[in-house]
Formats: structure tokens, sequence, C-alpha cells
């Protein structure tokens, strides 16, 4: 990898590594990513360990300054390369993409875990039916919160492209692309054909969901 540039860790199957290799995209940066995870190994390595104890990806490296955590990661980047657009400089306004972040990865993720897993990684003759339909129940029920709100609002928080588009979008990738009957959202669905649009979502939104 060439010095100076952003370093990124991490496969890009995974819906973590989607969200910030999405943020960099939509910013413009110049990046260099290497897989890591899954069936690339890497993480248990001493040297990612250094990086990232819990042996997770995604990771970062800017300048010498290594980020772990997604969420935390694209907040970094949104703050550095574009305060005042991406990154909301109004207190609320930025308090109000935060928290719909914070919903994505304490909420709406865990939610559909188990019907990810069960449907995507797990063969068919072992999956588990009741964990699918709990998933599947407890996202129907993020889903609907979700798409009420983004009734009468262009994007998350409000009119202008935040953070939360980004981190929620590729949680509503994965929702919207599982292999199973959803209840209709017609407002998420306006909202992710809106993302799709976006030349800086094109590499992760056009990612199959493996
Ligand atoms: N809270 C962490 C979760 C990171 C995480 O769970 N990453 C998964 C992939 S989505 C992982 O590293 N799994 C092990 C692997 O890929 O080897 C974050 O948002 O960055």
């Amino acid at each position: 990898m060439s010095a100076g540039a952003l370093r990124i860790w991490g496969r890009i199957s995974s819906v973590n590594v989607q969200k910030v290799v999405w943020t960099a995209d939509e910013l413009g940066l110049a990046y260099e990513r290497a897989d890591a995870g899954g069936a690339f190994g890497v993480v248990a390595t001493p040297e990612y360990r250094r990086m990232n104890p819990n042996g997770l990806v995604p990771v970062i490296e800017d300048g010498g300054f290594v980020l772990w955590e997604s969420n935390a990661i694209v907040r970094y980047l949104a703050a550095k390369h574009a305060p005042g657009t991406l990154w909301p400089d109004d207190l609320r306004r930025r308090a109000d993409a935060d928290r719909w972040m914070d919903w994505q990865a304490t909420t709406f993720t865990p939610a559909m875990r188990d019907a990810f897993w069960q449907l995507v990684r797990v063969p068919a003759e072992k999956r588990d039916a009741a964990a699918i339909d709990a998933s599947r129940l407890a996202s129907e029920k993020a889903a609907a919160v979700l798409d009420a709100h983004l009734a009468g609002r262009a994007f998350v928080a409000g009119e202008a492209f935040s953070p939360a588009d980004i981190v929620l979008g590729c949680a509503a990738h994965r929702w919207l692309n599982l292999p199973l009957a959803r209840e209709p959202r017609p407002e998420m669905e306006r909202w992710y054909a809106s993302l799709r649009a976006r030349p800086g979502a094109a590499q992760v939104l056009s990612t199959p969901v493996t």
C-alpha cells in the first residue's frame, strides 16, 4: 500500500465495512482497501490485533491514526472531510443523525442478525425456522419505525443526506435483499431507491448480500 493514503481493512461483504467504503466513496477520498475477515483471515494475526484487539473488521489507518468501530469511523471521516455538509455543524441536526446511527447499531441491525445468518450463511437443512421468524418480526417492527419516520422526509435526518443515510442505507440494503417475505415499506423503498442513484453508493449498494 502506498504511504499516506487512507487504509481500510475489511472484506466488502461485511455490512460494517460497507459503511466505511461508502463514506469514503461519497467523500471522493483516495483509499486502499485490504480484504480481511471471514475467509480472508488476517484478523487473528498479532499485527491486526494490535490495531483492533477485538479481531473484527473494519479498521482504518489515516496518517498513523488507527480507528475501529464502523460508525465511529463514519463520523470521523465525515467530520474530517465534510464539516458543515455530510457532518452537520448544527448541534441538533447532528444529534438527529447521530441518534439514527445509534439506532441502526443497537436496534435495526441486531434485529435482523439471525434472519441474515440463518438464511444467507447456514445451509438450508440446518436452519432454525423459529430464530428466523423471531428475527423477521423484530426487523419488521424496526422497519415500520423507519418507514413511518421517512414519510415526508427526503433523508433520515431531514432534507440533507447525512451519515445516518449511509449506515441505515447499508442496513436497508441487507434487509431489502434478504430472501424472505417482507411487509411493503413504500417510504423506505423510495428512500433506498434514491440512495441507489448516488454515485457514492454504487460500489456498496451493488454488492450482493452474502
Ligand atoms: N461494532 C463493530 C462490529 C464489527 C463486526 O462485527 N464486524 C464483523 C463483520 S460485519 C466481523 O469482523 N466479523 C468477523 C470476520 O469477518 O472475520 C463495528 O461496527 O465495527
